[in-house]
C-alpha cells in the first residue's frame, strides 16, 4: 500500500468538512487526523507550525516536500490544481468560480459563525447580546438570499457542474439551523441542497471525522446544544 500524499486535519465543522467533501468526492486518497478541541489540539506548537491560525483544517502534502496549507478555501484551490478537478480551466469560468469561493470565505462563513457563536455560544453560557445576534442572523439570512438568486435556474453556483465554490458553500448554507437563519423562501437554495443532500460522497464526507447531526437539524438538539456551549466555557 502506497502512503498517500494528503494528510488532512480536520474535525466536523462547517470549513472542516470543505476539504473531506472535495477528497470523497473526487476519490482521492488520504490520512485523517481528527483534531479534538476539547484538547486543544489545535492550539498545539507544533500543529501551529502548520496553522499558524491554530484553527483547522490544515493539510500536508507529502508529495510535494511536505507543503503545508491552511484556509479552507486556500486549501480547496491547491487542491483544485493539483488533481485537476472542481476548477474550470475556461478563464472566465475560472474567476466566477473564485468569486464565489471568496463571497464564502468573506461573508457566508464569517457571518453564519458570528451567529452561531451569539445564538449557540454567548446565549447558554448567559451572555446574551440580541443586537449581535440579529445582525449576524439578518446578514446570513440576506447572504442566503444572495445565493438563492444566484441559483434561479442553475444548479451549481458556477457552470454546469459542481466547483469549489459550491464545495465551500454547501457545508456552511446547509447548517442555516445551527446558526437559527431560516430559508424559508428561498427554493433555489433548497433545490441545490436537495442536490448535493443526494450525493452520497458528500454525505459520506459530513459524517467524519465523526457524525454531528445536530448541524442539521437532526438528533438530540438539546443535548449537542449544551455540551457545545459548555466545551467554550471551559475555554
Ligand atoms: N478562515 C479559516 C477559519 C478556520 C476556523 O475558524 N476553524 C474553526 C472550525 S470551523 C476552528 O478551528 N475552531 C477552533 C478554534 O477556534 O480554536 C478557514 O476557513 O480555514
Amino acid at each position: 500500500m502506497t502512503t498517500p500524499d494528503i494528510l488532512l486535519y480536520t474535525a466536523n465543522t462547517m470549513n472542516g468538512w470543505k476539504p473531506l467533501i472535495f477528497l470523497h468526492e473526487a476519490e482521492i486518497d488520504y490520512e485523517l487526523v481528527p483534531i479534538s478541541f476539547s484538547k486543544k489540539e489545535q492550539k498545539a506548537p507544533d500543529y501551529m507550525k502548520l496553522n499558524p491560525n491554530g484553527r483547522i483544517p490544515t493539510i500536508v502534502d507529502r508529495g510535494n516536500d511536505d507543503f503545508a496549507v491552511f484556509e479552507s478555501g486556500a486549501i480547496l484551490w491547491y487542491l483544485a490544481e493539483k488533481y485537476d478537478r472542481f476548477l474550470s480551466h475556461n478563464p472566465k469560468e475560472r474567476s466566477e468560480t473564485l468569486q464565489w469561493l471568496m463571497f464564502q470565505m468573506g461573508g457566508i462563513g464569517p457571518m453564519m459563525g458570528q451567529a452561531m457563536f451569539f445564538e449557540r455560544i454567548a446565549k447558554p453560557n448567559g451572555d446574551d447580546v440580541p443586537f449581535a445576534t440579529k445582525r449576524y442572523v439578518d446578514e446570513s439570512r440576506r447572504l442566503l438570499e444572495v445565493l438563492d438568486t444566484r441559483l434561479a435556474g442553475r444548479d451549481w453556483l458556477v457552470g454546469d457542474a459542481m466547483s469549489i465554490a459550491d464545495i465551500a458553500t454547501y457545508p456552511w448554507a446547509r447548517s442555516y439551523f445551527w446558526a437559527t437563519v431560516s430559508v424559508e423562501g428561498l427554493p433555489h437554495l433548497q433545490a441545490w441542497f436537495d442536490r448535493m443532500d443526494a450525493m452520497p460522497k458528500v454525505q459520506e464526507a459530513l459524517q467524519l471525522p465523526e457524525p454531528r447531526p445536530s448541524a442539521f437539524g437532526k438528533g438530540d438538539i438539546d443535548a449537542a446544544a449544551k455540551a457545545n456551549a459548555a466545551r467554550f466555557k471551559e475555554a
